[in-house]
């Protein structure tokens, strides 16, 4: 998929770019399944708390597994799928690694929001646009379910970020909210945003649940050693010398198995 000049110019501005179709409807449904058992399996949590930062709710919902590679090997071979690869250098450069894998899964009625904050207050690195997420629709994301909101151009402005009282570990900050733009995307569509871009996902008060799927891609020149969060052990080079397909970190071959995964799940749940 060749990205057109407005489109980069688009990611570059204001921050983000939409791709409404980017995964097939196999793909999707596939995308179900597996998180499906990975809820079965429980091996989601619930990070939403009761205003204190703490105590966990029993009453809102917002179900993480952070990182997944290690879960799933059908979520692992995903990053090496040729047209992620693709849209990823055509927007932040030719060599990148795999940062970080997470599912955020809001249940219907009771799904919590993510609350606003900028992936750049985590990470740190000196060109927030050489960083990006490609969040994923894994079903319809509307406004009434919650879905991803971002503030255009906010990769060029620095917010402060505290603890966030509703989320047992994640910070939050306070953008100007009247210049957010809420991102309805059909189940298989993508957002990328930059490392700079404040965005939030918001309450699920629709009857059906509702998941998305972030990963982040990140340029070599900015992947210090100090950016592997911890619980995860390696960040997977995708492109460039030191790519190996995922021998390397993985110990076998992933690249190129994408297409076998997606086969894979969708046989094993009939
Ligand atoms: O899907 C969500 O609720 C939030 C995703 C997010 O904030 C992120 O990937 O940084």
């Amino acid at each position: 998929m060749n990205l057109t000049e407005q489109d980069i110019h688009h990611f570059q501005e204001q921050g983000y770019l939409i791709i409404p179709d980017f995964f097939s409807q196999r793909e999707v449904k596939a995308m179900q399944t597996e998180l499906d058992r990975l809820f079965r399996d429980g091996l989601l949590r619930n990070v939403a708390t009761d205003g204190d930062g703490q105590t966990h709710s029993t009453t809102q919902f917002n179900f993480q597994i952070c990182p997944i590679y290690h879960k799933s090997h059908f979520f692992r071979a995903m990053p090496f799928d040729p047209k992620i690869i693709n849209v990823v250098t055509q927007l932040i450069g030719d060599r990148i690694i795999e940062h970080l894998d997470q599912i955020f899964l809001k249940p219907a009625h009771t799904g919590s929001p993510t609350n606003w904050h900028q992936d750049n207050a985590y990470f740190k690195i000196t060109d927030p646009l050489r960083g990006t997420a490609m969040w994923t629709a894994i079903h319809d994301a509307t406004v009434a379910n919650g879905t991803l909101r971002v503030i255009p151009g906010s990769h060029r402005e620095q917010y402060e970020h505290c603890r966030d009282p509703h989320s047992d570990h994640h910070i939050r900050c306070y953008p100007p909210e009247e210049r957010a733009v809420s991102l309805e995307l059909p189940a298989g569509g993508v957002a990328f945003f930059c490392y700079g871009t404040a965005h939030a996902t918001g309450h699920n008060s629709t009857d059906k649940p509702r998941a998305g799927l972030a990963i982040h891609f990140l340029h070599t020149d900015y992947a210090e050693p100090n950016l592997v969060e911890e619980n995860r052990t390696t960040r997977p080079y995708l492109t460039g010398v030191e790519a190996t397909g995922g021998l390397k970190e993985y110990g076998v071959k992933i690249e190129g198995t994408w297409d076998q995964e997606v086969g894979r799940v969708l046989a094993e749940a009939v």
